[in-house]
């Protein structure tokens, strides 16, 4: 047990960060929150006026003795904590997570191998370029941040949307990082790769393809933080109860699918809609629309060249193909619960991915052995000191007996006289038990700044990706890269760009020069070997639609028992409807949520045209008209039932896949709905209406 108190010692009073003691409840309530009904100081004391300073005289200056307007102001001028170096924009959910038990036999982490067990998380997503203030849609790998509350210590799988890496070393990070910032002269481009010295670094320091392309495909403007998979991206080394280790990589699952946003839309909603992720994880947590990820485990025998079928495990630049190891699925995370204060939660959060537990352990991967260094140093500054791990979204769910002491911002008052060990006069303890024990390993070698030489393939896995891609994403690639090329200034960028396309695919890079009216460079295209069906992010089967949002066009005179009618079923699986029309208010006991001026197609996954509308002259209004269209460029799934189908022609929306028409919103028509939202997209539609000669469309 921890050294008692002395006879002779006081402390602190137990009281809440906001003053709350046993007396007036600490124990009820959330003890954090403000206490009271009146404004105070921060000292408790009540105000009469926050509203005017002190002043000598009505017309006279402020006086120094105002110790509310200084103190006011004072904490005014420090609300701002350094934001992250990278992943300064974030939204974050607290949730669950619950074991299979199935990982029993790789890891003897309990919170992953007993069957059952419930933890709980908080995951913090992000983007990695933007700052703050940035737009959520914008091209970049995202961040998948979570942190495991688990009884015997917090673990942190600090993970990506994408499953390789710019580098291989984390001596280059600062590197990548500079080139992928605005430039440092103006400040722009913000949050986004599209610029010179992005394309100068990645063109140069090829090691970054394979990367590059996952930014440039669909994965780098995800639909929803729901429909996106996470990837520890490095290889890690677990070990079971028997002391048997084996080699890992981490898989979060979306049971939502895996969907993009088209380019038009994640650029329409940066305008449109800076907040479009963020909004829509909270909205649909707050409507019970949760968000589902499954854990899963790609597992390797542990062997001393540490590569498995000739992919170098230690190259964070290098997949595992899932055919070649599937990845099986070891528990269940649900994300429930919206943050109750941004800064408290979101902000103030702290990943480290040396945050381990008994049965996880590290490998020697260059890239993960940099980020062990990083994490702590950079938030020993963003957070003011060493105490964070106090803040209340830090503290594990594990007793704390540590020996640190003091600091900034301490808010542990600890007992004893023997911060040390070993120790006589606390007793001898803190004991050190059979905790956490690294996995023995061998090192050995001679001091050098070198790679493995598997390390020196940098565009097979890069091929093996692209074409391991349906061709409607293969164009979206091909889009892309003219796209971001093409805002590029300097020829010669764009030339060593197109050196680096043609190592991958002759077609691809032809495209692109096309594009770019630059010619394309002969070049040898790699060896890939087989190819990954399981890249595609092209779903099979409808998936679910819990969380969809459904767009129906109404307005007076419109058939509301049919939109209700829709409701009903489209809600039944999850989904959300709004009505949208001419003008806000009622349409009978139906509330107008967005109006032809407030909507924008890019909120909704489908559009329908209930009946009624087809007659009023708002039916052919120009908002209404591009918000049909719209959809329906982006492929969209669009219906009509009744005289909404009149309406649709008027917007030149001709019937064909994924454009629904029904007599009324029957079961047939809602199936028909249901099926179109499950499969995400119609792309069967998208070379008509995307195509231009012009790329990208
Ligand atoms: Fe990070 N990274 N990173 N990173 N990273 C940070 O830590 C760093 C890397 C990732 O929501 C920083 O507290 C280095 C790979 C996420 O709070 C910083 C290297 C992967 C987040 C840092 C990498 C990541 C960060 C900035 C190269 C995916 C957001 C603020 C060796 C596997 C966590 C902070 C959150 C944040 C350093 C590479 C994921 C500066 C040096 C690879 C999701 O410490």
């Amino acid at each position: 047990m921890p050294a008692e108190r002395q006879p002779d010692q006081g402390a602190p009073k137990t009281v809440s960060p906001t003053g709350r003691t046993e007396r007036e409840g600490l124990l009820g309530g959330d003890p954090r929150a403000q206490a009271g009904d009146h404004l105070t100081t921060a000292q408790g004391l009540r105000l009469s006026d926050t509203d005017h300073s002190l002043k000598a005289g009505r017309r006279g200056p402020s006086l120094l003795e105002d110790h509310h307007l200084r103190e006011k102001i004072t904490h005014f001028d420090h609300e701002r904590i350094p934001e992250r170096v990278v992943h300064a924009r974030g939204a974050a959910a607290h949730g669950t997570f619950v074991s299979y038990g199935s990982a029993a036999t790789a890891t003897k982490a309990g919170f992953l191998a007993e069957k059952g067990k419930e933890t709980d998380v908080f995951v913090r997503f992000s983007t990695v370029l933007g700052s703050r203030g940035s737009a959520d849609t914008v091209r970049d790998t995202r961040g998948f941040a979570v942190k495991f509350y688990t009884d015997e210590g917090t673990f942190d799988l600090v993970g990506n949307n994408i499953p390789v890496f710019f580098i291989q070393d984390a001596i280059k990070f600062p590197d990548i990082i500079h080139a992928g910032k605005p430039h440092p002269d103006r400040e722009i481009p913000q949050a986004q790769s599209a610029h010179d010295t992005f394309w100068d670094f990645v063109s140069l320091h090829t090691e970054a393809t394979h990367h590059v392309f996952w930014n440039m495909s669909d994965r780098g403007i995800p639909r929803s933080y729901r429909t996106m998979e996470g990837f520890g991206v490095h290889t890690f080394r677990l070990e079971n109860g028997d002391g048997e280790t084996c080699l890992a990589k981490f898989h979060w699952k979306p049971i939502a699918g895996v969907h993009s946003l088209v380019w038009e839309e994640a650029q329409i909603a940066a305008g449109v809609d800076p907040d479009f992720h963020r909004r829509d994880m909270a909205d649909s947590i707050e409507n019970g629309a949760f968000f589902e990820y499954e854990l899963g485990l790609q597992l390797f025998p542990d062997t001393e060249d540490e590569t498995f079928e000739g992919i170098d495990l230690l190259d964070p630049t290098k997949i595992v193909p899932e055919e070649l190891a599937p990845v099986q699925l070891v528990g269940k995370l649900t994300l429930n619960r919206n943050p109750t204060n941004y800064f408290a939660e979101t902000e103030q959060v702290a990943f480290h991915l040396g945050n381990l537990v008994p049965g996880i352990h590290v490998t020697n991967d260059p890239l993960l052995q940099g980020r062990l260094f990083s994490y702590l140093d950079t938030q020993l500054t963003r957070l003011g000191g060493p105490n964070f791990p106090q803040l209340p979204i830090n503290r594990p769910h594990a007793p704390v007996n540590d020996n640190l002491r003091d600091g900034m911002h301490q808010t542990a008052v600890h007992r004893g006289l023997a911060p040390y060990l070993p120790n006589s006069v606390d007793g001898g303890g803190p004991f050190t038990t059979d905790g956490y024990v690294e996995v023995p390993r061998a090192i050995s070698g001679n001091a050098v700044r070198e790679n493995p030489s598997s390390f020196d393939d940098h565009f097979s896995q890069a091929a093996l990706f692209y074409h391991s891609l349906t061709p409607v994403e293969q164009v979206h690639i091909i889009e892309a890269f003219t796209f971001e090329l093409g805002k590029c200034y300097e020829q010669a960028i764009k030339e060593r760009e197109l050196e680096v396309l043609a190592k991958i695919d002759t077609a691809l890079c032809e495209a692109v020069a096309a594009g770019l009216g630059l010619p394309a460079p002969k070049g040898e295209p790699v060896p890939h070997g087989a190819v990954s069906p399981a890249l595609s992010q092209i779903p099979a089967e409808p998936g679910p639609i819990t969380g969809r949002i459904i767009g129906v066009v109404a307005g007076p005179g419109a058939d509301i028992s049919g939109v209700k009618k829709l409701r009903k079923a489209l809600e039944g699986l999850g989904a959300v409807v709004r009505v949208i029309a001419p003008h806000g208010g009622n349409l009978k006991d139906e509330i107008v949520e967005r109006t032809f001026l407030t909507a924008r197609s890019i909120e909704f996954d489908a559009v329908v045209v209930a009946s009624g509308v087809a007659e009023t002259p708002d039916a052919g209004d120009i908002k209404a008209r591009i918000l049909l269209l719209e959809a329906f460029r982006h492929s969209k799934a669009i219906g009509a039932w009744g005289d909404g189908a009149k309406v649709l022609a008027g917007a030149g929306i001709a019937p064909g896949p994924g454009v629904l028409l029904g007599d009324s919103p029957d079961k047939e028509f809602t199936a028909g709905l249901v099926t179109a939202l499950g499969m995400h997209r119609a792309w069967e539609r998208a070379d008509a209406v995307m195509a231009s000669d012009v790329p990208p469309a």
